[in-house]
């Protein structure tokens, strides 16, 4: 029967004023809100009756606060997220790429920072997607998202023992959105729940996540 089984569990991280409480919302209500109070350090926020291939489904998406960058406490909630979705903000990045030399490392930092926290905090397997925000705030979307996607591959290089979703040419998606206009946002959200439905069938229970990650990280080389 239609939305019987227990919910999808995704999680959220990036850092602070990226968008990622706009995103969720976006989904939930269908609205976009100008000022949205700061996020507490974890949010725990439902979304009901998402439609995923014609199936009802629910999700519970840990939202984590950008302020509560450094608290392994609140991080450690995205241990149960069967994918994860690393949001920065796209017109931070477009001030930065007209600053010279700064715009890669500033992406990098940012990147590295949560990728390096996210693999802390869960399975091994967990699918990342990478987000940008605010795409409606950006005078020339195109060229933007031409270096963010060049600069990313190689970004991602450094960032080791990572399970990226890969397109058919084998690169990292790049998902640029706007909760604002709505841009990117359905198919991003596909996309994550389409994978993290995938982990969650193939691990069965939260119980069983546990114990694969113990083995899969015992077998895994690290990089
Ligand atoms: N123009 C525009 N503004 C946005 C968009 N997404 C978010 N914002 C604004 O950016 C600000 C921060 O957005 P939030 O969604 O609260 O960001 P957050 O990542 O959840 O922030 P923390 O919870 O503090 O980590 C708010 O004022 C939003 O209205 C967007 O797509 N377009
Ligand atoms: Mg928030």
């Amino acid at each position: 029967m239609d939305n019987q089984e227990r919910p999808i569990k995704l999680g959220i991280v990036g850092n602070q004023g990226a968008g990622k409480t706009s995103l969720i919302l976006r989904v939930a209500e269908n609205k976009f809100y100008e000022n949205i109070n700061c996020g507490v350090a974890v949010d725990f926020r439902t979304i009901k009756n998402f439609k995923l291939n014609g199936k009802s489904i629910n999700l519970n998406i840990f939202d984590i606060a950008g302020l509560a960058r450094n608290s392994d406490l609140a991080i450690s909630f995205i241990k149960d997220a069967s994918a994860i979705v690393l949001a920065f903000s796209l017109p931070e990045q477009a001030y930065y790429q007209n600053q010279e030399n700064e715009y890669q490392e500033n992406l990098a930092t940012q990147i590295q920072h949560w990728i390096g926290k996210i693999f802390d905090n869960s399975d091994i397997n967990t699918p990342v997607f990478i987000v940008g925000c605010k795409l409606d705030k950006i005078e020339d979307p195109k060229q933007l998202i031409q270096a963010i996607n060049d600069s990313l591959q190689d970004i991602l290089k450094q960032c080791q023992k990572i399970n990226i979703i890969e397109n058919k040419s084998k690169k990292l998606i790049f998902f640029p959105t706007s909760s604002a206009t709505g841009v990117g946002i359905n198919e991003l959200f596909q996309n994550w729940v389409l994978e993290a439905s995938k982990i969650e069938k193939y691990h069965g229970s939260s119980l069983s996540v546990k114990s694969q990650t113990k083995e899969v990280k015992k077998n895994e080389q690290c990089c």
